[in-house]
């Protein structure tokens, strides 16, 4: 039988487990990313560790979510990592040089090649057919230690591109339409790999797009074909020795297939506040606009600028818009720069923010109250923009551009504008923001310098047998990682003061629960479907740890949250049957008990007191799963395995 992309990567790094769906397989990883707003904890997690040089091919540090320094934290956590980065191998990409993401398809990514990063969009280079995936700063702490990189086997979904896009209808379109078709969850226990015809007009750029958004289907990771686009996209950056073409093979087998005619597609929105909730641009023709955003490791490359510039040329944007545009990197603005199209963008009333992910992750830019905001990043969860009432839509650059001159939502196609360009053969490289590490035989001299932003993390203890306490929060379906722990310009700066962003845990859902939880001691969460879906942040976490959670109960959860949930030492349990999740109240004491069986046999007993009614769960963990939560977290697993 053939094997499809990923499957062949998998195959060439698996170093324990067997190929098949659901089941755990361990991989090898080739290289790691970090962003410093999961960064820093994944640098104190790795000095725990207690390796003195990375053991990865390539490891790379970016500053791009918290770029705006408004006090000495930043500026300290910046200087820790860097400092970590030169002591341990690791090259240190400069604030302002670019989206972690973007940078790093511009300038590391490698065909055929593993890589993780403590950002759930890593699998953003599958669009040049790396196997990449999100993971919490521990497991890549772990990875960078030379641990393996461990997943459930997930099977396969074939999309298939038939036919070619229309003029102004783009490849965030493709992504979008995906999301309309399969759902937030309907990627979950997945790769999604991309085919057919019609991606041979798709540049690696747009490629990218579609595999950033992968992430917001819930899936595992996205791929496409390495392929004579893909070599020619590493040429003009300098780099075609890193190519190598990948295709899947004739007769490869998929768990699901879909197709998508290009031709039939049209500009499509996601509507408040879920990146599935896709509707026509032309049905929201009536709503007024009050702010757009562009940018994101979504839609910030050379191509999407391109085009928002050749919509804005000689116009003026509508006086009661407010426009931003973040370029992706540093390589894409001094493009820009130097080809006049900057001048355009910036000539119709723009305004331009820096090279980093600002916006989308609430660091400024927040909409006006009740404002709308059309934003061509990847999630509209409620409260992400900074303005819990603001109503937030994605979409494309086209779409982003033309309603900035309307000032309503306007389908692009609308605006009579010629958009001709492709891109350039050589690109601008200029490296100068990338720090290399000190050299292996001056590393010892390299001091490490920890400002007092940095407190210390909570670390896990060894899984109870008994665990009885509260309930103190039951929330409902699809619970993101934003709701649990919130970002934006005011909590953001201290990712990596636990103790202080503990008060906004769950803050947007219900602002008592941080003190509840901390002062019942030890207690429980109860949630829905798909509980702890978006981002990779550890945070959502480890702030419930120290905030003294000892289990979560929902529906089903999104596999990095699980994961995360797991290597601080959390036990994940989900209900055997789902309508017990209505028998339970906030406030409810809980008894699971004979847990360390129940791991095993996978069937959790619990008892609500006092009335002692018994409900079933299930425990569904690996054996390395079991063993690190027995242990109180990864890091002691791993250091103890590592002390052998
Ligand atoms: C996001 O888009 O939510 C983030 C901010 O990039 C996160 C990482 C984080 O919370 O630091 C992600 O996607 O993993
Ligand atoms: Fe940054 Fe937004 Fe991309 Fe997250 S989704 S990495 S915040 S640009």
């Amino acid at each position: 039988m053939g094997l499809s992309i990923a499957q062949k990567i998998i195959q060439k790094h698996i170093v324990s487990g067997e190929m098949i769906a659901g089941k755990e397989i361990a991989l090898r990883i080739d290289q790691t990313l970090t962003q410093d707003a999961t960064g820093t904890m994944a640098y104190l997690e790795f000095e725990t560790i207690g390796i003195d040089r990375v053991k990865t091919e390539l490891s790379v540090a970016y500053i791009d979510h918290n770029t705006l320094q408004c006090g000495f934290e930043n500026a300290d956590d910046h200087r820790y990592i860097q400092t970590v980065a030169s002591k341990y191998g690791i090259r240190f990409s400069r604030p302002g040089n670019g989206i972690c993401h973007q940078v790093h398809l511009e300038r590391f990514g490698i065909p055929g090649k593993t890589l993780i990063g403590s950002d759930s969009h890593t699998p953003t280079n599958g669009g040049l057919g790396m196997l990449a995936f999100g993971a919490g700063g521990l497991d890549v702490a772990v990875a960078m230690a030379g641990g393996a990189y461990h997943i459930i086997m997930p099977k396969i979904i074939k999309v298939t591109l038939t036919g070619k896009l229309n003029p102004f209808v783009s490849a965030k379109d493709i992504s979008l339409e995906i999301l309309r078709i399969l759902s937030v969850k309907g990627g979950v226990g997945a790769i999604m790999e991309w085919g057919g015809e019609g991606i041979s007009n798709l540049s690696v750029p747009e490629r990218a797009t579609i595999a950033n958004m992968g992430a917001e289907l819930g899936a595992t990771t996205t791929i496409f074909p390495s392929d004579e686009i893909t070599r020619l996209f590493l040429k003009s950056q300098g780099r075609e020795k890193d190519y190598t073409p990948l295709q899947s093979d004739a007769d490869a087998v998929y768990d699901q297939t879909i197709s998508i005619d290009l031709n039939k597609l049209e500009p499509l929105a996601a509507c408040p506040n879920s990146p599935d909730n896709v509707k026509p641009v032309r049905q929201l023709k009536d709503i007024k606009v009050d702010q757009i955003c562009i940018g994101s490791c979504t839609n910030s490359s050379l191509m999407d600028l391109m085009k928002v510039a050749s919509i804005l040329k000689n116009r003026t944007i509508n006086s009661n818009v407010s426009l931003s545009i973040s370029p992706g990197s540093k390589q894409v603005l001094t493009e820009l720069t130097q080809n006049g199209a900057l001048t355009d963008i910036l000539d119709s009333g723009a305004r331009l923010l820096e090279c980093a992910c600002g916006p989308c992750i609430g660091m400024g830019f927040s909409p006006n109250s009740k404002g709308v905001s059309l934003r061509t990043f990847n999630r509209n969860f409620l409260g992400r923009s900074g303005t819990k009432d603001a109503d937030i839509y994605l979409v494309s650059p086209e779409t982003a551009a033309a309603s900035a001159l309307t000032g309503m939502i306007t389908d692009p196609r609308d605006v009579k504008t010629l958009m001709h360009f492709s891109l350039p053969e050589q690109r601008l490289i200029n490296d100068s923001s990338i720090i290399m590490p000190a050299p292996k035989e001056e590393s010892k001299n390299v001091k490490i310098l920890r400002g007092p932003n940095i407190k210390e993390f909570p670390k896990g203890k060894p899984i109870e047998n008994i665990i009885c306490a509260e309930l103190s929060l039951k929330v409902g379906d699809h619970i993101t990682t934003d709701h649990i722990m919130p970002a934006g310009a005011k909590i953001l700066p201290y990712r990596s003061n636990i103790p202080y962003i503990s008060q906004f845990c769950f803050s947007v859902c219900d602002e008592t629960f941080a003190e509840r939880a901390k002062k019942s001691g030890n207690s429980i969460i109860v949630g829905g479907i798909n509980y702890g879906q978006g981002s990779s942040r550890e945070h959502a976490a480890l702030v419930p740890l120290y905030l003294g959670i000892r289990a979560v109960i929902a529906k089903s959860f999104a596999r990095i949250h699980k994961a995360n949930l797991i290597n601080v030492g959390i036990l994940p349990l989900t209900f055997q049957k789902e309508e017990d999740y209505n028998l339970l109240e906030q406030g409810d004491m809980l008894k699971i008990y004979d847990i360390h069986e129940g791991m095993i046999s996978g069937v959790v007993k619990m008892q609500v007191l006092p009335s002692g009614r018994e409900i079933n769960l299930i425990s569904s963990l690996s054996a390395r799963e079991r063993n690190i939560l027995l242990d109180g977290g990864l890091l002691s697993y791993t250091k103890e395995k590592h002390d052998e």
